[in-house]
This record gives structure tokens, C-alpha cells and sequence, in this order.
């Protein structure tokens, strides 16, 4: 396994790399030209430089998180095939680069959706939260503005101002979209991108929704395994992959998580570790990596991670801020540091055992 974190370059993330290189185990960061807008082709000398960048603090990239889908692609519309050879010459540039891994999610309008940022958890530290019933008070077209008001003058990932501003006229795209559209469009969208990914041997990481059900109403189709499975047979080439992120997931009572990890064999070149804590149906609140704090058994996960041979690139989440640090909610230093000592001592143990013992 090859730890990394998730860092989201200059002017973007407020932790220095030389901090994260301190962080036992860690062997590179998994990070992203942040200020480019889905459908940009990326630049190869803006690759260059922000390689250059992780690699003078003594740290590589291990892979990209993210390289966005631009609507027209996922909602089929008459630019789509522009939009995908504008993602095939960045696929290029990045294969060009030495960069094999990219994650990318296929969910229509929004990103990620949490209704509190800095949700206060007994001991004093903020987490992500997510209730139903909240959401459901929500304009869809105003998510927007409640993102922005609740995440303390940082933009989030996917919750870029240009592209959420017209959000009426986003969703106005998705009208007609069903779950089936939705799919067909993604499998139309792996099949032009399978000979460039076979040339340099790039693996796309198809991240989860998440929430793992519908919000607002929007087709979703990477929740559960079935989904997940009738993705990757759909596709069926080692590059067409899934980012295993325990926590979107995992917002579902029924998917087992290590369950999926075996199903999926062979095709995870990358892992979100994270833990939460179910609440009531429909609310959630993410807490520390430690399965004690949660609901989900980190070492069952790691464990399968270990006996399915996962060799990809894997990532702490979502950390708690935590100790007053002030940082992208998140995305801050402390506790994903924490978290990565822990995830790197189930792997220790799991290594140990699995040869008997040392
Ligand atoms: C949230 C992240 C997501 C993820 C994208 C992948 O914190 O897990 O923003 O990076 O969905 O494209």
C-alpha cells in the first residue's frame, strides 16, 4: 500500500508539504491543478511544475484527485465528444508525466454533499455531517450558497464558484437524465478513454457517491455493489477502476465494506479510508479514523484491503479538526496525521501476521 495524503497544491492547501513529510510511512500526495474547471486541458508544464514542487520536498505524486468530468459528458450533450478528447490530451499529459493513478466521481451537478462542515462532536472536535431531513428543506438551486456559508472562506472540492453558480441551469441539463442515461453516458466515456489509459498505463478510479443515495432528486449510480460491479464489467479493463471510499460507502447500513473489497478484487487502485458514525436513518456525522468512534470496523477493512493484495495508493479522509488548527474542514493536518499512524499500524500488523508473526 502506498500511503499518501491528500494535499491540493500551492495557494490551495494551507499545509506546507515539508509538514507532511514528517508523517511517518507517508510515501507522496495525491493532489490536483485545483484551479482548473472540469473540460480544461491541462497544461504539461503546470503538471511539470507542481511535480517538481512535491519532489523538492522529498515526497512524489502518487496520484491525481481529482480530474473532473465536465456536465456535458455526463449528461450527454451535443459537446460531450469535445469534452472527452479535452480529457483524453490531459490523460496524456499526466501519462506523460509518470502519473498512473486518476480519480474522478460520475455524480451529476454537486459533488459531495454534507449539511454541516464543522459539526461539534462531544469532545470539542468539528466533523462533516449529513442529515436528510435538513437537505430536504434545502432549494436545490441555493446548496450553493449553503456550502459556501458553511465552509469557513475555504472553496471545497467539486464546489468550484464558476461552475455551481448557475445551478438552476445545471440541473435544467439533467432533466430527462435517469439512472440508466447516467450510466450508459459513463460507459460511453471509459470506452473512449481505455486506449489512452492502456498506453500509459493509467488506472481510473471511479469514486462513490456520497452520500451513497439520490439528493435532490439526481441520478446516482455508484452506491452499493451492484452498481459498482455493473461498472466495472461494463468496462472490463484493469484501467477502469474504483476509488473504495469507506465512507461514502459506508453512509449505507447495508453495504458491507469488506465485502465489497473482496467482490472487487483486482480492480481498487485506490483507497479512501474514513470512519463514521450512524446516527438516526438518513443523518450520519463522520468521526476519528478508530473503529471505537464509529460505525465502521477499520481493521475488518484493512484486513481485506491486505488479503485481496491491495497494492494501490491509500489515502486517510476526512480528518476532525482538531487542537484549534485552522484549515480547509476537512482537510487539515492533525487528526489525518493521526489517522495515518493508526492505518499504518493495522497494515504493520496485518503484515506481521500474515507471516506468522515477528
Ligand atoms: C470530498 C472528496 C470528494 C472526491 C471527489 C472525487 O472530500 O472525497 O471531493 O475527491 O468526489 O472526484
Amino acid at each position: 500500500m502506498i500511503l499518501s495524503m491528500r494535499w491540493f497544491g500551492p495557494g490551495h492547501d494551507t499545509i506546507p508539504l515539508r509538514f507532511l513529510r514528517q508523517v511517518p510511512g507517508l510515501k507522496g500526495v495525491v493532489t490536483t491543478l485545483y484551479g482548473s474547471l472540469p473540460g480544461e486541458v491541462w497544461e504539461a508544464a503546470a503538471i511539470r511544475r507542481l511535480q517538481e514542487e512535491v519532489a523538492s520536498a522529498g515526497l512524489a505524486i502518487t496520484g491525481i484527485e481529482s480530474l473532473n468530468v465536465h456536465d456535458a459528458i455526463k449528461a450527454e450533450l451535443k459537446e460531450r465528444d469535445h469534452y472527452i478528447d479535452n480529457y483524453i490530451t490531459s490523460l496524456s499529459r499526466l501519462g506523460e508525466a509518470g502519473i498512473k493513478l486518476v480519480c474522478y466521481n460520475f455524480m451529476p451537478v454537486f459533488d459531495f454533499t454534507r449539511t454541516e462542515l464543522a459539526h461539534l462532536r462531544e469532545d470539542g472536535a468539528a466533523v462533516f455531517s449529513y442529515d436528510q431531513a435538513v437537505i430536504d428543506t434545502i432549494d436545490p438551486g441555493r446548496m450553493n450558497e449553503h456550502m459556501e456559508r458553511i465552509s469557513q472562506g475555504f472553496v471545497m472540492p467539486g464546489w468550484e464558484k464558476e461552475r455551481v453558480r448557475e445551478l438552476q441551469r445545471l440541473f435544467e441539463l439533467y432533466q430527462g437524465v435517469d439512472s440508466e442515461a447516467l450510466f450508459h453516458n459513463l460507459v460511453y466515456f471509459l470506452k473512449a478513454l481505455m486506449p489512452v489509459c492502456q498506453r500509459y498505463g493509467i488506472r481510473m478510479a471511479l469514486h462513490p457517491d456520497d452520500p451513497a443515495w439520490p439528493v435532490f432528486g439526481l441520478p446516482r449510480i455508484a452506491g452499493d455493489l451492484p452498481g459498482l460491479l455493473r461498472i466495472v464489467q461494463a468496462v472490463d479493463h484493469p484501467s477502469n477502476g474504483i476509488t473504495l471510499c469507506t465512507g461514502s460507502l459506508g453512509t449505507r447500513r447495508d453495504n458491507y465494506i469488506p465485502g465489497i473489497i473482496h467482490a472487487l478484487q483486482g480492480r481498487i487502485p485506490y483507497a479512501h479510508v474514513r470512519n463514521l458514525r450512524h446516527t438516526v436513518p438518513g443523518r450520519f456525522e463522520e468521526s476519528a479514523h478508530l473503529s471505537a468512534d464509529g460505525s465502521l470496523d477499520m481493521y475488518a477493512i484493512m484486513k481485506a484491503f491486505y488479503d485481496t493484495g491491495f497494492d494501490g495508493v491509500l489515502r486517510p479522509d476526512h480528518g476532525r479538526a482538531i487542537f484549534d488548527e485552522v484549515a480547509m474542514p476537512g482537510y487539515g493536518l492533525y487528526d489525518r496525521a493521526i489517522a495515518c499512524g493508526y492505518l499504518s499500524g493495522l497494515w504493520e500488523a496485518l503484515g506481521k501476521q500474515g507471516k506468522g508473526g515477528a
